[in-house]
């Protein structure tokens, strides 16, 4: 008889790790945003804002999740933060064991906040826990007012969503207000955030809110 070794589920395995991380989170009393969308929404250029106008109010670090690349590792760098850069090979999303290591490269105990540019999709980076305290989605206006329907999975998993791109609302058919209101009945608690990184709008009660989080993870 050949003995069969079942492995834990991927999520299983997956939940160990990110209940290590949210320890050494707790422990730093570092406050940790995983930033989720699909690709081009403007993960990178709503955190290149955010990172400007957080510059002498807070310490943040950002780990970057690409399948290939470390473009975006590059933009950051640029924006005078220390940044990590992740390639998944393949892997359409970040996972726990991903994370664990990459925190090595920080010195965690300056940073006030950490926020991880996961895999650009808009379904599977939902299901993987990193440790995180929170949860972001990005959703741009030339997406179409159908997303938060077709993939709530991530809406229903995060506390904010960002709505990018309201620069070009007079050149698309999205109804705001609708999308909004799908969000809602999606996800009743989010808090919801219209901005534009081109023209760069919108974001102070996005800063607030971020700053809120890092206060009550200080205490
Ligand atoms: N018009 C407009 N373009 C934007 C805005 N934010 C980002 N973009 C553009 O959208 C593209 C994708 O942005 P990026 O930040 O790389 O998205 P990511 O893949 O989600 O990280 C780039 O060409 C950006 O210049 C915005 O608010 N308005
Ligand atoms: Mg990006």
């Amino acid at each position: 008889m050949v003995k069969v070794r079942m492995a834990a589920p991927v999520l299983q395995q997956n939940d160990e790790v990110a209940k290590e991380n949210r320890e050494l989170f707790r422990e730093k009393h570092l406050f940790v945003l995983n930033l989720m969308s699909s690709p081009g929404s403007g993960k990178t250029s709503v955190l290149e804002k955010t990172i400007e106008r957080l510059s002498g109010r807070l310490k943040l670090g950002v780990i970057e999740g690409d399948i290939y690349t470390t473009r975006d590792a590059e933009r950051i760098e640029k924006c005078g933060v220390p940044v990590v850069q992740i390639n998944t090979a393949g892997s359409c999303h970040l996972d726990a064991r991903m994370i664990k290591p990459a925190l090595d490269d920080f010195d965690l105990d300056t940073l006030d906040i950490l926020i991880v540019e996961n895999v650009g999709n808009l379904v599977c980076p939902a299901e993987f826990d990193l440790g995180e305290d929170a949860r972001a989605a990005v959703l741009s206006i030339t997406e179409g007012n159908d997303k938060p329907m077709k993939y709530p999975l991530v809406f229903r998993e995060s506390q904010v969503v960002l709505i990018n791109k309201t620069d070009l609302l007079p050149y698309t058919d999205c109804d705001i207000e609708l999308m909004e209101k799908e969000l809602k009945q999606i996800n009743p608690e989010l808090e919801l955030f219209r901005v534009s990184a081109r023209i760069n709008e919108g974001f102070e009660p996005w800063i607030t809110w971020l700053e809120e989080q890092v206060k009550i993870k200080k205490n």
